[in-house]
């Protein structure tokens, strides 16, 4: 357990990081003693900076949820995290210049209908509980260089979090078989990766069950309304100036992006 203070101090140098576009060396290189719960206790700090800098929570997020994203990124662990307002993206452009080294993956998103409230929340109580199924591409930017972070350092940097495209497919979650869901990502035509919705710890709702039940553990929900990202189904794949981004979901339409200077 570290001061207040630190936290504090923590959160500040990665909310700086991200609007100077530098990295920062991982806080575990200069804190090895930082756990789990500090991670969470700096991610807390970083989202009141935001909030105070009259940012909105825009989603709340899974992340590590596949096996490709854990394989990838070496963390065996699901982490949470948020999604700002300023980081959902509507015209279609990524702003490449606005960001460090971003990379793409795709995901499934859900819209709730009603309050989730853990302990004991399950893939049943989270498929009653979704209005909507939504198909999304989440644009990850660590504030750590090459992405290497240990768990502690990617939860305190709110998971990576930078940018979101939300697609305007939105299905009722009974049309659909979330598991069996496929998608491609492809980048300038050329087919990056793929896969389905089990992916995600078996299906996606699990991971949203997991984060009502990691809530919980801290007195918080879900709420009616919440936009939920579950995690990359596929691996991430770097952007470069110019990248046209397709990706395509069965059932649930297709997002396509470009990368630009604005
Ligand atoms: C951490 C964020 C992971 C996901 O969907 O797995 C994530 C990272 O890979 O930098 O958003
Ligand atoms: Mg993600």
């Amino acid at each position: 357990m570290q001061s207040e203070l630190l936290y504090k101090r923590l959160a500040q140098k990665l909310v700086d990081a991200e609007l100077n576009r530098e990295v920062v060396v991982k806080l575990t290189a200069e804190y090895p003693e930082l756990t789990v719960e500090d991670g969470y206790r700096i991610q807390d700090e970083l989202v009141s900076l935001k909030l105070e800098q009259g940012h909105r929570i825009f989603a709340t997020k899974m992340g590590l949820t596949s096996q490709a994203k854990m394989k990838q990124m070496n963390v065996h662990e699901p982490i949470r995290g948020y999604i700002f307002d300023y980081m959902n993206i509507e015209d279609g452009i990524l702003p490449i210049n606005e960001l460090i080294h971003p990379k793409v993956e795709a995901e499934i998103a859900f819209v709730l209908r009603e309050d989730l409230e853990g302990p004991g929340i399950t893939e049943g109580h989270v498929l009653a509980a979704t209005d909507y199924v939504v198909p999304a591409l989440e644009i990850i930017d660590s504030r750590y260089a090459q992405f290497q972070f240990s768990l502690p350092d990617v939860i305190a940097d709110n998971t990576s979090s930078s940018r979101v495209f939300i697609g305007s497919t939105w299905r009722k979650p009974d049309d659909l078989d979330l598991d069996l869901v496929g998608v491609t990502l492809s980048i300038n035509g050329e087919l990056k990766d793929l896969g389905a919705g089990a992916a995600v710890l078996g299906h996606p709702a699990h991971a949203v069950a997991m984060l009502a039940n990691m809530l919980a553990r801290e007195g918080r929900k879900l709420y009616k309304g919440d936009l939920i990202l579950s995690g990359g189904i596929t691996g991430s794949h770097q952007l470069r100036e110019g990248d046209v981004v397709v990706a395509k979901w069965g059932g649930l339409g297709s997002i396509e992006f470009v990368v630009k200077t604005r």
